[in-house]
C-alpha cells in the first residue's frame, strides 16, 4: 500500500508571515548550509533540492487583519502553494521534507500529504497545540492555528468580512479534512485555555510533558501511535516544531517554553516513527537563526538537522 519512498524532496520554506518575529524565514537556509543534503545522502537517500521556495509571485499587496488574524491573505497563498508542491512530490512517490519557516506552513504540508494519502495521520511534536481558531486566538498569529483549519474546526467563512469580490483567505482549505481522531500531540506544555477546551471537546490524543514524565517517552510514543493509527497501517506525517525541545537544547526559536523534551526524547520520537516504516512526510519548523547568540544558533540548527536525520533513518548503532 505504501511504496516506500527512496527519494527525499526537500521543500525549503523561508517564511515568517504566520507570526511576528523576523528571522524564522532564515531557518531553512541555515539548515541546508549546515550540510543537510549531504547528511541525508549519507543515509542512502536520493535527495532532490532545487533551492528554497521564494514565494516570489506571492505578495499580498494590502493585507490588513481579518478579525484578529494577521497576514491572512499572505499566509493563505503561501500555504496553498506549499500544499501543491508537497502534494506534487508525494504523488511522485517522493518523501517531502519541509523545512520552515513558521508552523503555519503545516497547513500546506499536511494538506499536501492528505492529497496523496487521504488516510494519513499526523504526529504533532510541539510545546503548543497550534489549534486556536479565529475566535479563540489571542495573538492573531496564524502559526498558532494550523491544526484548527486542517481539522475543519474552523473554516474560511468564519474569518469575518473581506472586501466585496475578494476570495476568502483559506477557502482552498475548506475541503481538506483531517479528522481530529487522526492527530496526536507529544510535548505540549503551553496550551491556551480555548485550546484546552477544543482538545477535550474533540477527544484529541494529547501527550503533554506531564505524560512524558509519568510514562516515559518510550511508552508515550507507542500510546500516541496506537491512538491515531491503531492497525499501524496508515501513513504518518510527522510535524516537528523545534520548540518542543527544551530551550536549553534548542534556544533559537520564537516561542520557547521551559520544561521541554530532552535531546534524546526528541530524537527517540523521530527514530521510533521511522522504525514503523510508515512515515511519508516530515516537517521541521520554527528554527529562528536571528534569536540568541551565535553558539545557540549553531546548536539549534545542528539539532534541527539531527532530528531530521533521526526521522529519516539515522540509527545509533
Ligand atoms: B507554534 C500561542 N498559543 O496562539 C498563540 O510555535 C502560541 O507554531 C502559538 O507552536 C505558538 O499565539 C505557535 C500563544
Ligand atoms: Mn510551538
Ligand atoms: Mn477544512
Ligand atoms: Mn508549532
Amino acid at each position: 500500500f505504501i511504496s516506500e519512498p527512496r527519494t527525499i524532496a526537500i521543500v525549503g520554506c523561508p517564511f515568517s508571515g504566520g507570526q511576528g518575529r523576523l528571522g524564522v524565514d532564515e531557518g531553512p537556509i541555515h539548515m541546508v548550509n549546515a550540510g543537510l543534503v549531504q547528511q541525508l545522502k549519507g543515509l542512502g537517500w536520493e535527495v532532490e533540492f532545487d533551492g528554497h521556495h521564494q514565494f516570489e509571485d506571492i505578495s499580498a499587496q494590502s493585507d490588513p487583519p481579518i478579525g484578529k488574524l494577521k497576514n491572512p491573505r499572505l499566509v493563505s497563498k503561501v500555504t496553498e502553494a506549499v500544499a501543491t508542491v508537497v502534494g506534487g512530490h508525494a504523488k511522485k512517490g517522493h518523501l517531502p521534507l519541509t523545512i520552515g519557516g513558521d508552523h503555519s506552513l503545516a497547513m500546506g504540508t499536511v494538506a499536501g500529504t492528505l492529497s496523496k494519502y487521504p488516510d494519513a495521520c499526523v504526529i504533532w511534536v510541539d510545546a503548543h497545540a497550534d489549534i486556536n481558531t479565529p475566535e479563540t486566538t489571542e495573538s492573531g498569529n496564524i502559526h498558532g492555528m494550523p491544526v484548527a483549519f486542517l481539522a475543519s474546526l474552523t473554516n474560511s467563512s468564519s474569518l469575518g468580512a473581506t472586501a466585496v469580490g475578494e476570495t476568502q483567505p483559506f477557502a482552498w482549505l475548506d475541503n481538506v479534512h483531517l479528522p481530529p481522531s487522526r492527530i496526536a500531540y507529544i510535548g505540549l506544555r503551553d496550551v491556551d485555555a480555548g485550546e484546552k477546551a477544543i482538545l477535550r471537546e474533540h477527544n484529541i490524543a494529547a501527550y503533554s510533558m506531564h505524560e512524558v514524565d509519568r510514562y516515559g517517552i518510550g511508552k508515550v510514543v507507542e500510546m500516541a501511535i496506537d491512538r491515531v493509527n491503531p492497525g499501524r497501517r496508515a501513513p504518518i506525517h510527522l510535524s516537528f516544531d523545534v520548540d518542543a525541545l527544551d530551550p536549553t537544547v534548542a534556544p533559537s526559536t520564537g516561542t520557547p517554553v521551559r520544561g521541554g523534551l530532552t535531546f534524546r526524547e526528541g530524537h527517540y520520537i523521530c527514530e521510533r516513527l521511522f522504525e514503523t516504516g510508515l512515515v511519508v512526510a516530515v516537517d521541521l519548523m520554527e528554527v529562528n537563526p536571528s534569536l540568541e547568540d551565535e553558539e545557540s544558533v549553531q546548536q539549534t540548527v545542528a539539532v534541527g538537522c539531527s532530528l531530521v536525520r533521526a526521522a529519516l533513518g539515522e540509527t545509533l548503532l
